[in-house]
């Protein structure tokens, strides 16, 4: 068995889960937040068999784009001056994908 931890954006998380809920694919959301941006993402669990790995990679490419982000480097808050930077776009996505091993899997009851 394999665990897939992906970094998705938020907005996709809706479509992937119904893709993935609709082909048998158990998934688990977690709420979390990237070091770059400091903005939420959110990065999802999914126990598959192997030979499922790349299905769940199909998946994962049709429902998670890559999107530009428009970002300020340097808010009021940190220059202390009363002006901005102009935003710069950030390309996020589709998604960071790690696939690692499960030593023991269980559903106790
Ligand atoms: P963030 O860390 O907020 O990064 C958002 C986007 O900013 C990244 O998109 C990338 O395009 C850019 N970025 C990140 N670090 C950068 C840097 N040092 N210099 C310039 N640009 C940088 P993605 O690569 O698509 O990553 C999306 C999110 O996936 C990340 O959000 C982070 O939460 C997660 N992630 C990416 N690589 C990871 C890794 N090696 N380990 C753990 N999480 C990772």
């Amino acid at each position: 068995m394999k665990m897939i931890l992906a970094v998705i954006q938020d907005r996709d998380w809706v479509n992937l889960s119904k893709e993935l809920t609709k082909n048998g694919f158990g998934v688990t959301k977690l709420s979390s937040t990237g070091g770059f941006l400091r903005q939420g993402n959110t990065t999802v669990m999914i126990g598959v068999d192997e030979g499922n790995v790349e299905t769940v990679f199909g998946i994962i490419k049709r429902q998670c784009k890559k999107r530009d982000i428009p970002m300020t480097l340097y808010p009021p808050s940190i220059t202390g001056l009363n002006m901005t930077s102009p935003p710069v776009n950030v390309t996020v996505g589709g998604a960071t994908v790690f696939v690692m091993n499960v030593e023991r899997f269980e559903h106790l009851e």
